[in-house]
């Protein structure tokens, strides 16, 4: 296996992406609490063990594989593979805790394009202020992915994540097998008339139906 990672950070608008990033890297891209403070992708390197070193790629937030805006669709163009520049060999998906409901329905659709993923959970020092608990476990049974608490503001949470992402690393032949929506057995013919009128898109249609 090749020592040198790509590693997408993908999420929610605001979720702390960058907080993350420039933890990870060392280095010292804008953060801001509003949506859409990062525009443009920006790749920096950590070490995830003494032996494995990644690149970590920061990407515009996302509310969904739907993208409408510009910024959106950069990080559309990563995951799906479309990007000449960058192709990751997993993803660090940054959920917000304090906004979970919404954060998981993004987290949904990644796991289902089989990508290998580990989920970092934000802000869980504002969700416990609003009063809402979080069972890391049950989540990780319902997601089967790894969930890990990290509070990258305050630098908590990062010897933990790294972990979690070195175990993914080793069981990166083995993606995640659960499915959120089965689109195909949803609606088999229109998905196979589509992919026979237009074979290019075919290839992109196979990572996510
Ligand atoms: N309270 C709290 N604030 C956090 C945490 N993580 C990040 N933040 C703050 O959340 C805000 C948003 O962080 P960013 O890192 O800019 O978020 P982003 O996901 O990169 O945002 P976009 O680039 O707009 O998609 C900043 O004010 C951070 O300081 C956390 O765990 N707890
Ligand atoms: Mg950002």
């Amino acid at each position: 296996m090749a020592n040198q990672l790509n590693i997408a950070l993908v999420g929610n608008p605001n979720s702390g992406k960058t907080s993350l990033f420039n933890e990870l890297t060392g280095l010292n891209q804008k953060v801001g609490n509003f949506p859409g403070v990062t525009v443009d992708k920006k790749t920096g390197i950590t070490k995830i063990t003494p032996g494995i070193t990644a690149n970590i790629i920061d990407l515009p937030g996302t509310y969904s594989l739907y993208p409408k805006r510009a910024d959106e669709w950069v990080a559309y163009k990563v995951l799906l593979n479309q990007d000449e520049d960058v192709r990751p060999d997993m993803v660090l998906l940054v959920a917000d805790a304090s906004n979970l409901k919404r954060n998981l329905l993004f987290c949904s659709q990644i796991i289902d394009l089989k990508i290998p993923v580990v989920v970092a959970l934000t802000m869980m020092d504002l969700a416990k202020q609003k009063g809402t608990q979080i069972n890391i476990e049950g989540l990780e049974r319902e997601l089967g992915v790894p969930v890990v608490p990290i509070n990258p503001r305050k630098n908590k949470g990062i010897p933990q994540l790294k972990k979690a992402i070195e175990f993914a690393i080793q069981n990166l032949h083995k993606p995640a097998a659960k499915d959120f929506i089965d689109n195909h057995l949803l609606a088999a013919n229109p998905i196979d008339d589509v992919k026979n009128i237009f074979p290019l898109l075919a290839i992109t249609l196979q990572y996510i139906i």
